[in-house]
């Protein structure tokens, strides 16, 4: 076994390799390419969307070819999948199931309670405590229904605690929207939706998904605390969605620290949206000095996944977009970055191997 340190600047990264790690582990199958799904004990997923997983075959290739779960990015978000009462629009989202259905993937709905991403009509909704319930209870059920037996898994509340282990009542970091769940029905809301899952589709496995586990001590105490309660209920909570959202400055202690916790809650632990921006800052010069410290992180993300969580809890590692001219922090945040493993022009970056490596067993 060799141990690899690197250090650059004052991060300092420490991963342990087994000499057989730049080989690819056994695979079921012997005519597997090597790819990041073929690495992997657990599955590897991508969030996707609707056009490119219809039209750009470059997108498809890597797709098919590197994951074996797809979670819908945008397309089961309520001002998609519902922008007018009483409409369900599932075209979208229809669209990437019966993609993954095709090519033998394993879906994972994202997301069916968020308080961002409402459509106006939601946001001024009229109605007593009881008429919200129905709401929230007939988004929840109306979708989970249509897709049972075709989504394996659902993000069924999304980022509600706040970065001091607090209720989140707003978006207070981006500055917008309420969080009208937590005003018009109460704290308890969270235990109900996942009731409400688990009443439509009493196999899917069903979790509690959010940000900053790895940055922010209190929000992973109340995470988990919660998760601990929900458990304890008897409420079927089955998952912790740790989306990792990262920056070349987390830590790799912060990431495994954050991981052996979560893992002690012995529920299903899906790094569900994993990214690491090189450009924290926005800075406009060159992103190359930063992209070793980038990789070495990918590398101690996939270890420590692979070797802190026990095998069992193992719901995978989900990348948040498929390349970087797909993500999120290029088109939605508008930042000068370059956060995933595949580049603008669909082709692998130096982060791939090292990620890759890092999924490897002895
Ligand atoms: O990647 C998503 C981006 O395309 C959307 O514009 C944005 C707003 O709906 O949401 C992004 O995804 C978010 C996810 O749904 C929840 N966790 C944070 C993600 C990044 O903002």
């Amino acid at each position: 076994m060799k141990k690899i340190i690197l250090t650059i600047g004052f991060v300092s990264f420490s991963c342990f390799f087994f000499a057989g790690a730049s080989k690819y582990p056994p695979l079921s199958g012997s005519q597997q390419q090597p790819s990041l799904k073929n690495s992997a004990k657990f599955p590897i997923g991508v969030a996707v969307d609707i056009p490119a997983l219809i039209n750009n075959e470059d997108y498809k290739n890597i797709v098919t070819n590197e994951f074996n779960s797809v979670t819908t990015e945008n397309q089961l978000k309520w001002n998609r999948v519902s922008p007018a009462p009483g409409v369900f629009n599932f075209k979208g989202a229809d669209a990437i199931v019966d993609f993954a259905a095709q090519h033998n993937m394993r879906v994972h709905g994202h997301v069916l309670i968020y308080f961002e991403s409402l459509p106006q009509w939601v946001q001024n909704f009229q109605g007593d405590s009881a008429a919200w319930e129905q709401l929230f209870k007939t988004h929840i059920q109306t979708i989970v229904r249509h897709y049972r037996g075709k989504v394996a898994s659902w993000d069924v509340v999304n980022e509600v605690i706040d970065q001091n282990g607090n209720p989140a009542v707003n978006d207070g970091h981006r500055g917008g929207s309420v969080n009208v769940w937590l005003q018009h029905l109460g704290s308890d809301y969270v235990a109900r939706a996942f009731t409400y899952a688990h009443e439509a589709d009493p196999n899917a496995v069903l979790f509690y998904n959010d940000n900053g586990h790895e940055s922010y001590p209190k929000k992973l105490a109340a995470i988990i605390k919660m998760a601990n309660d929900l458990k304890a209920r008897g409420i079927p909570i089955g998952g912790l969605g740790v989306q990792m959202h990262m920056n070349i400055n987390v830590t790799p202690a912060n990431v495994k620290n954050a991981l052996t916790q979560m893992a002690r809650t012995g529920l299903q632990i899906h790094i569900s949206e994993l990214d690491i921006r090189l450009n924290p800052n926005n800075l406009p010069d060159t992103l190359s000095p930063e992209i070793t410290k980038q990789g070495a992180l990918y590398n101690c993300l996939a270890s420590a996944y692979r070797t802190l969580i026990p095998k069992s809890q193992q719901y995978g590692i989900t990348f948040w977009g498929v390349s970087d001219n797909n993500s999120w922090i290029i088109n939605a945040m508008h930042q000068h970055d370059s956060p995933l493993l595949f580049n603008n022009k669909y082709g692998k970056k130096q982060n791939y191997q090292l990620f890759m490596k890092g999924l490897s067993s002895n």
